[in-house]
């Protein structure tokens, strides 16, 4: 199972609404961004936006933990 479709398979269990960004792009404007903020290229990475802040997580096992704890 790749990281990708373990993301994508909590996403869809959790029915949640997630904006997917391409990252692979190096000339894309979203690419540029994930390496502005995180240093990093890596992905998958979940930009967190709330009540006025934003948070960067990478790490599907985070990121998966994260969206069941809060979602699920
Ligand atoms: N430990 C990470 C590994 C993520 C990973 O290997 N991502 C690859 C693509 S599948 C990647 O972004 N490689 C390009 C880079 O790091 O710039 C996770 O589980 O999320």
């Amino acid at each position: 199972m790749s990281i990708l479709y373990q993301n994508q398979k909590v996403i869809r269990h959790l029915n949640l609404n997630i904006i997917a960004r391409d990252a692979q792009n190096r000339q894309g404007v979203f690419r540029a961004e994930l390496l502005k903020e995180t240093g990093k290229t890596q992905v998958p990475c979940l930009k967190i936006t709330e009540n006025g802040k934003v948070e960067w997580m990478s790490e599907t096992v985070k990121i998966i933990e994260y969206l069941e704890k809060r979602f699920g």
